[in-house]
């Protein structure tokens, strides 16, 4: 006999406050929950669609509809009234200066630390709907989703009182900071929902202005901070974002003046406050694109060859927090994931760069795992070119063996800027023996301008640059 449901249209506060503690019990640091209904910024993300920023994240374009109104989401069960956005810190620790700045190293965001977020945050959403089920009766499913479905889940995080978007784009809770994974459960029961975010400021820009970059100085986007959640005195001085007292119920917490993150981007990514272009965007290059990183941006990435943190690492609302590991443990940070020398993956031992068994063994269960070998091995020879020191040319000269074109052409470039910067005939020599036997088109393109011929001299290819 199934039991039948027991949703109820008045929301239930004794099972929300039930739910937030098994969410905490769970692992999951955030739980607030909103009102299904249409996202708030749903007009900018499509004037965003329609300029072509999400490149090769075709994924984003699909499903647009439920992007907007999650609701729809709903296919044949109940219809979904309330949203719960779950969040979960992770890592809060800088590296040291020395390793940071080590053009030897690869530099890795701090999202990619510990194992995959998706995988560890998926399963327990599951649980949480399984306990949910159980207290109400409900035979269908909710539906948990973690950045792979079409919800805009910055939106209902400031929405649900989780943070406040800063001009950066990331959700950032004033205590803290940004280093914060988000989820949504969608369920059928209605639940208390907390009270709504004003982002209060937003309201008086229009989406036409935010896409068309607004003037870096303005003060955009604020956030309501709850009686309960108020940042205490001590906090409030160490903070030197402007925070601002409203008539001594509440405070907001805002960018204010700053323009820290929009100024620090390396590459130039935001076209103004709150829209970035990915495809200027070292995240989106270094971990989305499956194609060749363009030749005027390679330079600018340093040695990220996974992510970028730098718009959060400068973030005043990000300096100064406690450091704290995160409550999942399969989050935890694993010493050799965060920065490891460059050549380490050329080593015979464990040629993690250039075989793929090596690369499943080295980052089993690590977000690296989407940009694939092929991916990060691109990534690795961006990074050892701008190394430029001589030691980088053994790596670079595997990587120009690899079977895959997305590595030669990369290792290539690599090589150049050995060429350039010390007169290497090692490289000039290495660059002509790859030429005498490459077929590839671009390859041979990337040759040619490696070798300082420029293009012409070389089939042209319609990629990049
Ligand atoms: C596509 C995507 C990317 C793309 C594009 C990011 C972008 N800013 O557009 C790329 C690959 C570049 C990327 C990079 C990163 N990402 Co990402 N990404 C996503 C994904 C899958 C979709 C986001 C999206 O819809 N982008 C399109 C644009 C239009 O949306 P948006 O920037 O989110 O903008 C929203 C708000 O800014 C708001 N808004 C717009 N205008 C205005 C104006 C005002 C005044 C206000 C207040 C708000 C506002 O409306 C937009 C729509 O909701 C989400 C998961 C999800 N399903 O939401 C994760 C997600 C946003 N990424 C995440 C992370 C961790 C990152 C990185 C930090 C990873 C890294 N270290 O390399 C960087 C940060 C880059 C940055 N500064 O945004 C987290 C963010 C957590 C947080 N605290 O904010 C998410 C939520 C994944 C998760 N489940 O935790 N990402
Ligand atoms: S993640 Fe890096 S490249 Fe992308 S917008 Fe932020 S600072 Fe710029
Ligand atoms: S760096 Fe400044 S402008 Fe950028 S998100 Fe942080 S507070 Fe806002």
């Amino acid at each position: 006999m199934t039991v039948p449901a027991k949703v109820s249209r008045v929301p239930d506060r004794k099972l929300t406050a039930s739910l937030k503690t098994e969410a905490r019990r769970l692992g999951f640091d955030f739980c607030r929950i909103v009102e299904v209904g249409e996202a708030a910024h749903a007009a900018f993300f499509c004037g965003w669609l329609g300029l072509g920023r999400a490149g090769e994240m075709e994924y984003l374009g699909r499903n647009l509809e439920k992007r907007r109104n999650p609701g729809l989401l709903a296919e044949n069960g109940p219809a979904f009234r309330s949203l719960i956005v779950l969040g979960v810190d992770h890592h809060r620790f800088d590296l040291a200066p020395e390793i940071l700045n080590d053009p030897a190293r690869g530099i890795i965001a701090r999202y990619a630390w510990g194992e995959d977020y998706h995988e560890i945050m998926r399963p327990l959403l599951h649980e949480l709907d399984g306990w949910l089920r159980g207290r109400t009766g409900r035979s269908t499913l909710g539906k948990g989703l973690v950045d792979t479905g079409p919800v805009l889940e910055r939106d209902w995080a400031q929405k649900a009182g989780i943070g406040f978007t800063g001009k950066n784009c990331c959700t950032i809770h004033p205590q803290r900071g940004s280093w914060i994974f988000l989820a949504t459960l969608l369920v059928p029961e209605a639940l208390a929902c907390d009270p709504p975010v004003a982002a209060v400021r937003a309201a008086d820009h229009g989406v036409e202005e935010t896409l068309a970059g607004l003037p870096a100085g303005g003060d955009y986007g604020a956030w309501q901070l709850q009686e309960e959640e108020r940042l205490p005195q001590k906090s409030r001085q160490r903070s030197k974002v402007e925070f601002e007292e409203d008539s001594g119920e509440s405070a907001q917490a805002t960018c204010g003046q700053c323009t820290r993150c929009l100024d620090a981007c390396p590459t130039d990514a935001f076209v103004g406050p709150f829209h970035l272009d990915p495809q200027r965007c070292i995240s989106y290059w270094t971990i989305e694109s499956r194609q060749p990183i363009p030749r005027s941006l390679r330079r600018m990435f340093g040695n990220r060859i996974f992510g970028c943190d730098i718009c959060q690492e400068v973030c005043p609302w990000n300096q100064r927090l406690a450091e704290r590991t995160p409550r999942l443990r399969g989050l935890t940070a694993q010493e050799e994931r965060v920065a490891p020398p460059l050549l380490e993956g050329f080593d015979r031992r464990l040629p993690y760069w250039l075989e793929p068994g090596a690369f499943a063994e080295r980052w089993r269960r690590s977000p690296l795992k989407r940009a694939k070998r092929a991916g990060m091995l691109r990534n690795v020879c961006v990074a050892l070119g701008n190394w430029g020191d001589e030691a980088a040319f053994a790596g670079l000269e595997a990587a120009a063996a690899d079977e895959l074109a997305l590595a030669r052409g990369h290792a290539a470039w690599g090589l150049g800027e050995l060429r350039r910067r010390h007169n290497d005939g090692r490289a000039a020599a290495c660059l002509e023996s790859l030429l005498a036997d490459e077929t590839d088109a671009w390859v041979r393109e990337e040759i040619g301008v490696a070798l300082g011929r420029g293009n012409e001299t070389f089939a042209a290819s319609s990629r990049r640059d």
